[in-house]
């Protein structure tokens, strides 16, 4: 299998992230990568290529071009105003308070954050869009053939919306890459959210759409980030209603429950008939996980990737999150793995 990787990502960077009331050192950090690509090339999985620079087209077709040029700027804009740490929204736009976009920027940061616990910093910015080309261009190998492309974006993207960064991420990479399906010949197109948080920004942004299915299994809100969405009772909305299963599962969830969650979501997908899947793979389930709390063990996401390679589809891996970083590359690298014995 291929795998799609710039350098780039080390660009993000962030000092701090707010945990707990203190600022820690951040979970979701460059050795993150280094460890996955280190596990790829010891298990020979297959070539490291890098990405193309594909521009703005497909990003302003997922965000909103107002959030794609403040989040240009952000962090300059908070240097200019003299403040001493990393850009962190603090003020919401809460219950029944005003949607006008402020001038400040603080107050603009607010606007655009979905969660505090995620710093803007230098580089920030920069990251973020070669993550977002890293997603295209594994999108275009499994456009021009390849039946499984591991996309190793950094940082990643689930939890931003069309108009929303937070939960460690600034662009969507999964919704990018499905949009590029779709401009680029695939009618329909399904993304399966194997985080183990839920996917909020990918449901957002294809909520009222039938071209694009987004299944996504995770901690139930009621008990985990993102908290604010991800209940099973969202399906979609106007026409993209049918078209959005959430699998919210309880603390201590096993792997033979979890896949019993990933064997409908897949037999979703398959009655879809999509051309190209996307998965949003995140190892974040992985028992040891410090940030969360299902019970995958390491053998266990070897199985699932060939459960996923059983639908038979030309498929797009894009890393999301995971934060054992002793066994991320191994966790990673297992699905893959998986996928790549089992596809026909
Ligand atoms: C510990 C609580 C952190 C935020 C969790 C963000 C999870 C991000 C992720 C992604 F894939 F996007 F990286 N709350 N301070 O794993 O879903
Ligand atoms: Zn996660």
């Amino acid at each position: 299998m291929k795998t799609i990787f710039t350098e780039k990502h080390n660009l993000r960077n962030a000092k701090t992230e707010l945990d707990g009331g203190q600022l820690v050192e951040p979970f979701e950090r460059p050795s993150r990568a280094k460890y996955i690509i280190n596990r790829i090339k010891e298990v020979e999985l297959g070539a490291i290529l890098e990405p193309k620079d594909f521009g703005f087209d497909i990003i302003h077709k997922i965000h909103d071009r107002d959030y794609v040029d403040f989040m240009q700027v952000a962090w300059q804009e908070w240097q200019d105003e003299g403040m001493l740490g990393e850009a962190i929204a603090s003020t919401w736009p809460a219950r029944r308070m005003s949607s006008r976009i402020p001038q400040n920027i603080d107050g603009k940061l607010g606007y655009y954050a979905m969660a505090a616990e995620t710093s803007i910093n230098e580089g920030t910015w920069e990251a973020a869009y070669w993550a977002a080309q890293v997603a295209l261009t594994g999108a275009e190998e499994v456009q021009s053939g390849e039946v499984g492309v591991f996309a190793l974006c950094r940082p990643p993207g689930h939890h931003c919306a069309l108009d929303m960064y937070g939960g460690y991420c600034f662009l969507n990479n999964a919704a990018i890459a499905a949009q590029s399906f779709l401009d680029k010949g695939s009618e329909r197109v399904a993304i399966v959210d194997v985080d183990f948080h839920h996917g909020n920004g990918t449901q957002d942004i294809f909520y009222k759409r039938k071209d694009v299915l987004f299944c996504s299994l995770h901690g139930d809100p009621y008990d985990a980030f993102p908290y604010f969405l991800g209940h099973a009772d969202e399906k979609g909305e106007g026409e993209g209603l049918g078209y959005n299963y959430n699998y919210p599962m309880k603390p201590k969830t096993q792997f033979d429950e979890w896949r019993i969650a990933l064997y409908d979501a897949l037999s979703k997908v398959k009655d879809f008939k999509p051309d190209t899947l996307v998965i949003s793979l995140g190892v974040d389930t992985f028992e040891n996980d410090p940030i969360s709390f299902f019970k995958l063990k390491s053998d266990d996401f070897k199985t699932y990737g060939a459960d996923i390679a059983k639908l038979g589809l030309p498929t797009l891996f894009v890393m999301e999150g995971g934060y054992d970083i002793g066994e991320i590359g191994i966790n990673t690298v297992n699905v893959l793995q998986g996928f790549e014995q089992a596809k026909s």
